[in-house]
């Protein structure tokens, strides 16, 4: 009988910590992250994952929240189709207060509806095409505004693009190509309404596919238009490879694409064929903004040796802002959550982070409009002022 009293008191207690630690009663929140972790653009969506990493740990090590926060990481694959599915399990768990992401305006847009429909608030800190947030000012919308961005969009950054290169590099004729998504051909398009409004020549706007890998064929074609530029809308993994097989062809076009392409992984799949291209990024450089510094000084400490993704310190500020608004506006008397009142107090927010100023307009953009061009210069992206 004796030997039996260990054995019945730890069934008592494994039952005791099954009911308390993971039953309806545990507490805890999860805050959903939707990125592209496997695939072939994965290294964006796992930067963006250790910045939400960073903002979850520091928001458990407070002690603002009488629940533990964990992280839940949701792998779209860049697919639209998982990013549904992947937003249908999001919605589904009532522990979940906020989604933050996802990164591709190809998903971003049709998994939005998913999040509409359940009211669950969702912070995009990547995905750039206007119409993510614009959807929801159509009369067809008919659920709360629930999307929110805190990057900049394609429209602002194609326009400042153009101007760019019009004024300051003189370029007069450009060749276009395009990744025929959302975000790539969006943002091509963007660019093309400006650099035409203001005068200069679009000599071609040719698309490629996401995974096609020799463009020598169609960079051929544009490299007898003799173009002072060569714009590319799209990722790095085809952005580096044009940008390569351009220079391994004689082109002499600059080269120019836009946010997707600043990162580590353009300069290695170009190698040296990066040098002197321009591109461009949604918002201030991280190490011009003097409230950013304490997060890059961490971000060494937690991730040393890993260089930062373009998204990485936008999913910190997205992870921190959706924080705040559930511990502010988000936690009931009785431990459930309000999402209505989230996206309430997201509208009304003024917020100072790593991003400088964060306010929303009513479409959900941030009114933050900064864009930076970049040189790349020996391996390194150069801010130019
Ligand atoms: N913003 C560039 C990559 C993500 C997207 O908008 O598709």
């Amino acid at each position: 009988m004796l030997k039996k009293i260990p054995g019945t008191f730890f069934s008592f207690f494994l039952i005791f910590a099954l009911i308390w630690g993971c039953g309806p009663k545990e507490k805890v929140f999860r805050i959903a992250l939707a990125v592209p972790l496997t695939g072939d653009i994965a290294a964006m969506g796992q930067g963006m994952k250790r910045g939400a990493e960073m903002a979850v740990k520091e928001a458990n090590a407070s002690g603002r929240f009488k629940h533990r926060i964990e992280l839940v990481s949701f792998d779209d694959r860049a697919d639209p189709k998982e990013a549904v599915n992947v937003a249908n399990q999001i919605v589904s768990d009532p522990k979940i207060p906020v989604v933050i992401g996802h990164l591709n305006s190809g998903c971003s847009i049709p998994a939005s509806k998913v999040y509409a429909k359940k009211g669950l608030p969702m912070i995009t800190p990547a995905a750039t095409n206007p119409k993510l947030t614009l959807q929801q000012m159509e009369p067809s919308w008919k659920w709360a505004r629930n999307i929110f961005r805190v990057n900049t969009t394609d429209d602002v950054q194609g326009q400042f693009a153009a101007n760019f290169l019009l004024a300051k590099l003189k370029v007069r004729t450009v060749s276009m190509i395009h990744d025929k998504t959302p975000y790539g051909q969006g943002l091509a398009e963007e660019f093309q309404k400006e650099f035409q409004a203001k005068g200069g020549k679009v000599l071609s706007f040719d698309g490629i596919s996401i995974g096609d890998r020799d463009f020598k064929a169609l960079l051929t074609r544009i490299k007898t238009m003799k173009p002072d530029a060569l714009y590319f809308g799209g990722i790095y993994n085809e952005g580096g490879l044009a940008a390569k097989q351009a220079r391994e062809l004689g082109l002499k076009a600059l080269f120019v694409s836009g946010d997707a392409l600043k990162s580590p992984e353009y300069l290695k799949v170009a190698g040296a064929a990066s040098q002197g291209s321009y591109i461009t990024n949604v918002g201030l450089p991280p190490e011009k903004i003097p409230s950013a510094k304490a997060f890059l000084d961490k971000y060494g400490q937690e991730y040393p040796g890993m260089d930062m993704q373009p998204y990485d310190h936008y999913t910190y500020e997205a992870a921190a802002i959706g924080l705040l608004a559930l511990e502010k506006a988000g936690i009931q008397a009785d431990g459930s959550i309000d999402r209505a009142k989230m996206i309430q107090f997201l509208r009304d927010l003024k917020y100072d982070g790593v991003l400088g100023r964060t306010e929303f307009d009513e479409k959900g953009d941030t009114k933050n409009q900064a864009v930076t061009i970049y040189l790349v210069k020996d391996g390194n992206f150069v801010p130019v002022d």
